[in-house]
């Protein structure tokens, strides 16, 4: 049932309050305390969710969270990659404050995080899914994480220290797992549930029974798929991401005599003397049923290849429909699994006073400039989706284009919940914006800084950068000096860099006086060191 926004705030009397008292002194302090379900997957590109307009697939599910609620459509990470991001959302803290800068580094789970807070105002605090950050978690009465990345089938989980091992496909698992500790609640304590799908990250597997989604589908390949690179940094052609550079065996899945040559370095050079004999003894892990539905499926894709005799740019778009089909199919998993996590609160009248988010940890290149993977500040990597339902407060069908933060999930939650907001954590809370009311002051910039190099992945180089409603500065460093500059206006794909345009010259000057700003703002100094951990 659609309503104006102003009988919205009428309804949930937040007209009057929106002005004069601080929010979260409203309406949650006064009644019931909101349950919260945050949802985050891994790698999920807005590009992969219909209600951001996706030219690929329908997320029906997805898009019920967004209609019934608010829908961000500038949500960015602040260094986008999987555990940094993690440790960003459980402190409110950037990366150098938090002390989590690359995936090598373990959290300190003995610092402030925000499921602390809500655990000691007596809320249930539990953590289903992909946890990444090394050190068992705190923080929560009750945790079933997968161990580092997890597996897509028949996972291992590690259950409040205790490891076992669970025949299915992670995506069901986990969202079994989510509505069976729902089930077990007692009394009516509020409780926080944080559901981090390990889908739909690289390698990409999907659930047999989406096999033949897309099959007969032609996925359209973006207009910079066969970007060059031409008048940027060093840092975009040396990075080792691109789809062309995927590997037949682990990437797109094909089986040792299916090619005469394995190619590609994908990711890891290190990696590519063994990758197919890994791939091959990683199938090892599905049961028999599962390997039959396996191998009938992937034994057609088997055969076409052969048949086919690519090379060269051929081959390349045909890794990139292998790749593009497959994660596709992982995320349909993932709608599955909301659609039955919203079902699960309707039938048990929790949809009202439960906020339900769903974001992903970072985002993710799906085959603009040629690549895959993340890290980079450029806006695919940079952008998450981020969805929020709470019947009570939001008025369905927001859309807010601010520009909000990974850093303002922690803030967020507590303001939900009436909790003071600690005055380190870094991130400002969205819930007035979200109920329909101005935020006092909001940002006009924000600030990212990425680190994992040389080590790691994928060979993205280091970086800073600022980005406002219009333009993008970036600085690469480390063994690299080089500045690009984007007019998101004009260049929304970022294929033009301006830094060295005379026309710009003010534009840099005042952009690079508002980096400088943030970074003393946000007690940033890490580009300096050479203290990342090894
Ligand atoms: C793995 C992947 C990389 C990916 C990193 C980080 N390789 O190493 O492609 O960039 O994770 O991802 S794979 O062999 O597992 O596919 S993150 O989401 O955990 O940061
Ligand atoms: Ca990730």
């Amino acid at each position: 049932m659609k309503q104006t926004r102003r009988e919205f705030l009428k309804k949930s009397g937040l007209a009057a309050t929106a002005l004069a008292i601080p929010f979260s002194m409203t309406t949650c302090s006064a009644g019931k305390r909101p349950n919260i379900i945050f949802i985050m997957s891994d790698d999920h590109a807005k590009a992969a969710m219909s209600c951001y307009g996706s030219r690929f697939i329908k997320t029906p599910n997805l898009d019920r969270i967004a209609a019934e609620g608010v829908q961000f459509t500038k949500s960015f990470v602040t260094n986008s990659i999987c555990a940094p991001s993690r440790a960003v959302l459980l402190t409110g803290k950037y990366s150098h404050m938090n002390g989590l800068r690359d995936n090598r580094d373990k959290f300190d789970g003995s610092q402030m995080t925000f499921t602390k807070l809500l655990r000691d105002a007596g809320y249930h605090t539990s953590m289903i899914g992909k946890w990444h950050l090394k050190t068992d978690p705190t923080g929560f009465d009750e945790w079933r994480i997968l161990i580092g990345q997890g597996e897509y089938y028949n996972p291992v989980f590690d259950e409040n220290g205790k490891k076992n091992k669970y025949t299915g496909y992670v995506t069901d698992l986990i969202t079994d797992f989510a509505i069976e500790s729902l089930e077990k609640r007692k009394g009516d304590k509020p409780f926080c549930m944080m559901i981090h799908h390990k889908a739909p990250h690289r390698n990409w597997m999907p659930n047999s029974k989406y096999f033949d989604a897309f099959k007969d589908t032609e996925i359209p390949l973006p207009d910079n798929y066969f970007d060059d690179y031409e008048g940027r940094s060093e840092a975009a052609k040396s990075a080792d991401m691109r789809v062309e550079d995927m590997y037949l065996s682990f990437d797109t899945k094909l089986r040792k005599g299916d090619y005469d040559k394995e190619t590609g370095t994908g990711g890891s050079r290190r990696y590519a003397t063994k990758v197919a004999d890994d791939w091959e003894r990683s199938l090892d892990r599905l049961t028999d049923e599962q390997r039959a539905a396996w191998d009938a499926h992937y034994n057609a894709v088997s055969e076409e290849f052969r048949k086919a005799k690519l090379e060269g740019q051929e081959l390349s778009k045909w890794k990139y429909q292998r790749y593009m089909k497959d994660y596709l199919r992982c995320v349909l998993s993932v709608d599955e699994s909301i659609g039955r996590i919203l079902d699960y609160l309707d039938n048990k009248g929790l949809t009202d006073n439960t906020l339900v988010v769903y974001t992903s940890d970072q985002g993710f290149f799906l085959g603009e400039h040629g690549w895959y993977d993340k890290r980079f500040m450029y806006e695919e990597s940079l952008s998450m989706p981020l969805v929020m339902r709470y019947p009570k407060e939001i008025p369905a069908g927001t859309v807010l284009d601010k520009m909000v933060l990974n850093l303002d999930f922690a803030p967020t939650f507590l303001d939900y919940v009436g909790i003071r907001i600690p005055e380190e954590m870094q991130g400002k809370s969205l819930r007035r914006m979200a109920g329909g009311g101005e935020p006092n002051e909001w940002r006009d910039s924000i600030y990212y800084h990425y680190y994992e190099y040389p080590h790691g992945w994928h060979d993205a180089k280091r970086h800073y950068g600022i980005r406002t409603s219009r333009y993008k500065l970036i600085h690469f460093y480390h063994d690299i000096d080089a500045w690009e500059l984007y007019d998101l206006k004009e260049d929304p794909h970022e294929m033009r860099n301006l830094y060295d345009d005379p026309d710009y010259s003010d534009i840099v000057d005042q952009l690079k006086n508002e980096l400088a700003r943030l970074q003393k703002k946000y007690r940033d100094t890490s580009m300096k060191s050479e203290d990342v951990s090894g």
